[in-house]
């Protein structure tokens, strides 16, 4: 069995249910400007940067916004998801987060952290894991989102092991396409019918070994 060198996980879904947040967020900015707003489509922002998730939103309107209009709702669904995650302490932690952090260091791999969230390290601080972690990749300088490759190469870079002997683990369908991009093994978190580019699916960080990957 290939034996990996480092492994780079998302925050958002995987980590903790900031997924949660993200949604109640924009679902009330969706349905301040008349766009319907489900779980379904929200399905599809998962791992989407900000501009894009309101790119995506917006579509749906029959109207077109100018650039600072774009500008002034993003910054208002910001406004109120950082509102939403102020409350956030360590009992956020999905089960098996621990767990599975702490199983990767006592195997030796280096740990990296890749969200396209420009709220993450403030989200970490809340959770009280941010020294688990040996690298965490500053969203504000990645150029493209996923599901281009560019943050988990990135991560890869600065871990200073090879994009090959990484493996990423991910929630979100774009997630996957970008570990998959960057040439990494790609563990799904969630629905195996949903994350079918994954390489190996669990329901929950609870299932995580990484000794089997
Ligand atoms: P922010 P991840 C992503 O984080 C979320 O999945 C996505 O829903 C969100 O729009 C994006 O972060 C940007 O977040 O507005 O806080 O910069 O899944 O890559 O950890
Ligand atoms: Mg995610």
């Amino acid at each position: 069995m290939k034996q990996y060198k480092a492994v780079i996980f998302d925050l958002d879904g995987v980590i903790t249910d900031t997924a949660r947040y993200h949604y109640l967020a924009w679902k009330r900015l969706a349905e301040s400007q008349g766009v319907p707003f489900d779980e379904a489509f929200n399905e599809h922002l998962k791992g989407i940067d900000r501009m894009g998730s309101l790119d995506l939103i917006l579509a749906q309107s029959p109207r077109a916004f100018s650039d600072d209009e774009k500008l002034a709702l993003a910054t208002e669904k910001n406004e109120h998801y950082k509102e939403l995650i102020a409350t956030m302490s360590p009992d956020d932690l999905l089960p098996g987060a621990v767990a599975a952090l702490d199983a990767c260091r006592a195997q030796g791999l280096r740990i990296g952290l890749a969200s396209v969230s420009k709220n993450a390290f403030t989200v970490l601080e809340r959770l009280g894991i941010t020294d688990k972690f040996d690298y965490v990749v500053d969203a504000a300088t990645i150029a493209r989102g996923k599901p281009d490759p560019e943050i988990f190469l990135k991560a890869a870079r600065e871990l200073g092991v090879a994009a090959a002997d990484c493996f990423g683990v991910e929630d979100a369908v774009a997630g996957v396409a970008s570990i998959k991009a960057a040439g990494m093994y790609a563990v799904g978190v969630g629905d195996a019918g949903i994350l079918t580019q994954a390489d190996v699916v669990i329901p929950d960080l609870r299932g995580f070994d990484p000794a089997k990957y």
